[in-house]
């Protein structure tokens, strides 16, 4: 294995072996891992961490951590952890099919939290004492500064609170990410300053992550890739919302309301996401620039050809042809990547200084304009709501996105009432779904379910939802009428007979 990524004496005196390190993290600990989207997590000290958890059940002894990460991960972190019952509780975004079955089964205890929170509520102790960080990084510095890897998210505070720090030094990541990080601390309050980023180009702080070199236990060489889930090409249905979304965005520049350039872009995470970026890509729009949370390959061919002069993210979240594409040419992609603290990726004052355009996917919406991004029916968690709402609540316009049935056209994604609220109605301002687009700025509660039934909602459930409405408005308030014994009865239904 090449030491050669440790120039520093005292952090190479601490080469361990993973299962050596392993051992230094106590039952029970708060464990703050790097990682965000499947790009730069441990990969060797939590796949041995389960082993000896699973070697002290198979002896008769409960052994279990906490799993502080920046967002989701991969399967040798999550689903390695949750796979031997090795994981209390489980902060902030996750999208692990076997760590979400153990949350739904009531094993795990899952604490969603917008991610530009997190960093914070750790600082101050409400999630109690961070007792060992766990953190891949490209390399150590000869005078012991850290090289951030594909993902920065909430590394610079766990490298600050943990009490023990372990470092897995991955030689397979591209040692030219050097000097692509903007690593900027934001102090807590009452001490906070304004941050003083007002482009999406500006760099406020510096490559390196800084670690006190006294808490560094244990360093791990590792040369495993990152996680790289292939992105599947645009079905129907991604491109008419991408199309919706392109005309709006066109309609809204003749309008005078964006500039012909637009504003900085976010998109959130999956193939819709994607499909609007492809729109983006091949359409009138120049000089484009993004402040967002996950770069995805679609960004990365903008960057390509040259519409997307910059990108401000907090990780990459690539396919495997995409990751290829950026590691032959990293150098030359790095003058247009930015990577920041979560924190500063999702900061709500920097969102809505920049008045970003944000993006983002949803499970389903109500007639009113409340979203739920996170719960299937009521109660079961899919993946949390990430950094939605630090974008929905903050950005200069918010749009959220679905098609308008799932499973098959068994659910209509247009409910009476949602049934779990991330986004309220005061939050989201534009609605699509592949039948059309919902303007909701500046409507009153009735307007709205108007627009949202007749643009969004499948004509299949659109005489049910009409006929609620009104039967709504003969019964109760006038201002935001609902049914209240009736609003879940879609849900129910679902329950009961497998459809809507
Ligand atoms: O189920 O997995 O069993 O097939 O939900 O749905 O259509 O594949 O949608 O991948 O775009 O994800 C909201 C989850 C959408 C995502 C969500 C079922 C559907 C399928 C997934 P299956 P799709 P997507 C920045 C922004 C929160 C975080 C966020 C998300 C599964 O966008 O996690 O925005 N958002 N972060 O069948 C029941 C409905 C349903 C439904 C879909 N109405 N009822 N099931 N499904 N609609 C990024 C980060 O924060 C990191």
């Amino acid at each position: 294995m090449s030491s050669d990524r440790i120039l520093n004496p005292q952090f190479r005196s601490k080469i361990m072996s993973a299962d050596e390190a392993a051992a230094l993290v106590p039952a029970g600990a708060n464990v703050g891992v790097s990682g965000f989207t499947g790009a730069g997590y441990p990969k060797a000290v939590p796949v041995a961490l389960a082993k000896r958890i699973l070697d002290a059940r198979l002896a008769g002894r409960k052994s279990k951590v906490s799993l502080w990460t920046g967002a989701s991960t991969a399967p040798d972190l999550d689903s390695a952890l949750a796979i031997v019952d090795g994981v209390e509780k489980r902060l902030p975004y996750q999208s692990d099919p076997v760590l979400r079955n153990k949350i739904n089964e009531g094993s795990v205890e899952y604490t969603d939290i917008h991610l530009s929170h997190v960093a914070q509520l750790a600082a101050f102790g409400f999630l109690g004492k961070l007792d060992v960080a766990i953190i891949e990084v490209v390399g150590v510095t000869a005078d012991g500064k850290l090289i951030p890897s594909s993902s920065v998210g909430n590394n610079p505070t766990w490298l600050d609170i943990a009490d023990k720090v372990i470092l897995e030094v991955n030689a397979w990541q591209n040692a030219a990410l050097e000097g692509m990080h903007d690593i900027y601390s934001v102090a807590l309050p009452p001490a906070r300053q304004p941050i003083p980023l007002v482009k999406v180009t500006d760099r406020i702080g510096g490559p390196y992550l800084t670690v006190d070199p006294q808490k560094v236990v244990a360093v791990v060489e590792t040369s495993r890739p990152d996680r790289n889930s292939p992105f599947s090409p645009p079905d129907e249905n991604s491109r008419k919302i991408a199309g919706h979304i392109l005309d709006f965005l066109a309609h809204e520049v003749r309008q005078g309301r964006l500039p012909k350039d637009l504003l900085p872009l976010q998109s959130g995470v999956g193939n819709i996401a994607n499909a609007v970026l492809s729109g983006l890509n091949e359409g009138p729009f120049e000089n484009l620039v993004s402040y967002t949370e996950v770069l995805q390959d679609g960004m990365l061919d903008m960057i390509k050809s040259g519409k997307l002069l910059c990108a401000s993210a907090t990780a990459f979240s690539l396919s495997p042809v995409a990751l290829e594409e950026l590691n032959k040419d990293l150098a030359r992609y790095s003058r247009n990547i930015i990577l920041r603290p979560q924190e500063i990726s999702n900061n709500p004052e920097v969102i809505r200084r920049l008045g970003v355009i944000a993006m983002n996917g949803m499970i389903e919406a109500d007639i009113y304009g409340n979203v739920n991004s996170t719960h299937i029916m009521g109660s079961r968690m899919m993946n949390g709501l990430g950094g939605s709402g630090d974008f929905a609540r903050n950005a200069y316009l918010s749009i959220f996105m679905s098609p308008a049935q799932a499973k098959g056209g068994a659910i209509s994604s247009i409910v009476p009432m949602v049934s779990h609220v991330d986004h309220t109605e005061h939050d989201v301002q534009v609605l699509v779904t592949e039948q059309g687009l919902a303007d909701l700025r500046g409507l009153s509660p009735k307007q709205r379910a108007k627009v949202v039934i007749e643009n969004c909602a499948h004509p299949d459930f659109r005489p049910a939802l009409r006929d609620y409405c009104k039967r709504a408005y003969e019964k109760s308030g006038k201002h935001t009428p609902h049914l209240l014994e009736e609003c879940f009865s879609w849900h129910l239904k679902f329950l009961e007979q497998g459809k809507m």
